[in-house]
């Protein structure tokens, strides 16, 4: 942890939106008088009913529940775009930069209401209607924004899936909300390389039966299989069909979109979004986080798989009538100052990314940025993991040349948009430390048994309240939803994370305390990586825990005990990366894989994962108490032949 503080600079306090004295008393207010204060930022949306109700939730087992505005109607797309047209119809939308430099678009409001309005009509023209589901599957193309909001528009419900995941993680996606149509494109670019999207969609609906139609992006141009009577070209789909599509009325509290996630345990859960609170909560955050003013350029890096790209390249910059910069690439290609091109080339004010990306440019020298400009930018943000403070000092100084403040933003898919983060022209900056509530979020942290820590300390965090922008459910679970997130803590929501407070009142997460390993900004759940191990005919048992890794934050690291009468030889050990890429998809590419003959276990046949996690971290001096295992000596295998990494 660094110790190092940076003050906010007189420019920005003396100009920003929320500068100290008034985050006190905005906080104070949304604390105290919360229906005085979401009733005025409500008034941020338009709405085609006005609410009467602001907020009725309760996170205690007797009444629980979770609602907000809940006889408030509006559209959520409306919001995004057509209640934008009277003023600003033909400033940019969305500026998409594709994955080689080259041919880039730019989308007007006008042009974006007419292109979602199209594709809402020919999503209604195959049979799609307001409650349906409809899988998205797409790269980082504008038609994936439009995908989203024609759903809105309509009141289907979306499920993003990232382009990342294998045939069978879309599968079970898929089947799990029952979709009825799939959008995806031929293939996907990154970084030069193909991906074969509209074959593993092919794969995919092998298994589901719920799926009747398919519209498919020309993207690449790539030679595909068209099946007959079930795919359609989304080009050919939308010419036919009408511009003119008005938005349906939406209850406050009708959901908006499905993204899975996973958690310690079992099957990715689908997190369930609403449309009033997600709304008022995206466009809240987007404009007070970032500082936002009309005009800016906005770019967000996070794909529209996760939820950030949901919160920040779509509905929070579009809901505030923003310019939002859809970038379909990857930081290294065709070179390492590909971000900072982008940067100079569209004049980005704004730009919000990811640790891992800092971390993966820092290490191939500063030439790469000094060589741009970046002197468009004002603001610098980072999500989706701890920043460690050399990355935040080299984002800081190299990129920002100590002009731009940066917010770390925490939150998570469940919170769906920004709970914890510096506010620009507030907030001194501390390296790594997320710092100080949005108003109206709550935390508290609490030890082990859930007793309340006050002042200066260390333990798990919770929300004691709820906030607008909050999950509402878990598809088809609503019971797996309020045991995961309210009993830990009765009465409270569990966020499975650590957390640390120190004396000036600044929090600082310190990553997942559940079996949830964060690579590379993204969700993996250990218990899903184990299960596609065990699914190989080779594998007896396997357990999976986090390691430190210098880029990607945490790596994957296997623990593999084969079947009797297999060998461990290094054929094998590539064979079950493959398998484990092929199962869940690359992001899940285990880092290191140790075969061992037996897993430490308690005498009742519980894995400790305490000493495999010390062993994955190289903290062996520390094991801790190893006599309760039933056979102590296992560990002695486990520490020769663990596999350290460079
Ligand atoms: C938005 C997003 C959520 C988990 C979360 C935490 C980690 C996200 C962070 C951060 C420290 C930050 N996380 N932002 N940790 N500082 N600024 O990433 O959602 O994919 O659901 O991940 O990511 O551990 O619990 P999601």
């Amino acid at each position: 942890m660094s110790d190092a503080i940076y003050p906010v600079p007189q420019e920005w306090s003396a100009n920003a939106k929320i500068d100290g004295a008034r985050y006190e008393a905005l906080y104070a207010e949304a604390a105290n008088d919360p229906d005085s204060f979401w009733r005025r930022e409500a008034r941020r949306l338009d709405w085609i009913k006005p609410f009467t109700k602001v907020k009725n939730t309760s996170f205690n087992e007797a009444d629980f529940g979770i609602k907000w505005f809940e006889d408030g109607e509006l559209n959520v797309a409306a919001n995004c775009i057509d209640r934008h047209l009277a003023e600003r119809a033909d400033e940019v939308a969305i500026i998409w930069e594709p994955d080689s430099p080259g041919a880039e678009r730019r989308i007007t409001y006008r042009e974006l209401h007419e292109e979602v309005s199209r594709l809402a009509n020919a999503l209604k023209a195959n049979g799609v209607g307001k409650g349906d589901r409809v899988t998205i599957y797409l790269p980082m193309i504008p038609h994936a924004a439009f995908a989203m909001l024609a759903c809105a528009r309509i009141g289907a419900i979306h499920s993003v899936v990232f382009g990342g995941f294998s045939p069978d993680s879309l599968g079970g996606r898929i089947e799990d909300c029952d979709s009825k149509l799939v959008i995806t494109a031929d293939e996907g670019l990154r970084g030069g390389k193909r991906v074969p999207l509209k074959a593993n969609v092919d794969e995919a609906l092998k298994n589901c039966g719920s799926v009747s139609k398919v519209l498919v992006v020309r993207h690449t141009g790539g030679t595909i299989a068209m099946q007959d009577g079930r795919d359609i070209w989304y080009d050919e789909a939308i010419a036919a069909a009408s511009p003119d599509c008005p938005a349906e009325p939406m209850n406050a509290e009708d959901p908006l979109f499905i993204l899975y996630t996973s958690g310690s345990t079992g099957k990715p859960k689908g997190v369930l979004h609403t449309s009033g609170g997600y709304l008022v909560w995206a466009s809240m955050t987007h404009e007070y986080v970032f500082d936002y003013r009309p005009g800016d350029i906005f770019w967000c890096a996070a794909d529209v798989g996760w939820v950030t790209g949901h919160t920040y390249v779509v509905y929070g910059a579009l809901a505030n009538g923003a310019t939002t910069v859809m970038f379909e690439g990857v930081p290294n290609h065709p070179d390492f100052s590909r971000f900072w091109q982008i940067v100079d080339k569209y004049q980005v004010n704004i730009f919000y990314g990811a640790p891992t990306a800092l971390r993966a440019l820092m290490r191939e020298g500063d030439e790469w940025v000094k060589k741009t400009s970046r002197k468009s930018l004002r603001l610098l943000g980072s999500v989706g993991e701890p920043i460690n403070p050399e990355a935040w000092e080299w984002y800081y100084h190299v990129v920002g040349e100590e002009r731009c403040p940066i917010v770390d933003t925490w939150w998570q898919t469940e919170t769906g948009g920004t709970m914890m983060t510096p506010l620009p022209g507030a907030t001194p900056l501390k390296p790594g430390s997320a710092a100080i509530p949005m108003f109206g979020v709550k935390p508290q942290i609490v030890d082990a048994d859930g007793k309340v820590l006050d002042g200066a300390t260390d333990g798990n965090l919770c929300i004691t309240d709820s906030w607008p922008g909050q999950m509402r459910t878990v598809w088809g679970d609503h019971e797996r939803f309020f045991q995961t997130y309210f009993t830990t803590y009765p009465g409270k929501y569990f966020t499975g994370d650590g957390c640390r407070r120190d004396a000036d009142g600044y929090y600082w997460i310190t990553g997942r305390v559940d079996d949830v390993i964060n690579v590379s900004g993204h969700r993996m759940g250990t218990a899903e990586i184990e299960s596609a191990l065990v699914a190989h005919a080779k594998v007896a048992e396997a357990a999976v825990v986090g390691m430190p890794h210098p880029l990607k934050g945490q790596g994957i690291y296997a623990y593999v005990t084969l079947n009797a009468h297999e060998e461990p030889t290094e054929e094998l050990r590539r064979e079950l990366i493959q398998w484990v890429r092929h199962e869940i998809g690359p992001i899940a590419t285990p880092d290191v894989i140790q075969f061992a003959p037996a897993l430490p276990k308690t005498r009742s046949g519980k894995i400790m994962r305490r000493i495999l996690r010390k062993i994955a971290e190289d903290d062996i001096g520390n094991l801790g108490d190893i006599s309760t295992l039933a056979d102590p000596s296992v560990v002695d295998h486990l520490l020769e032949h663990r596999q350290l990494v460079a």
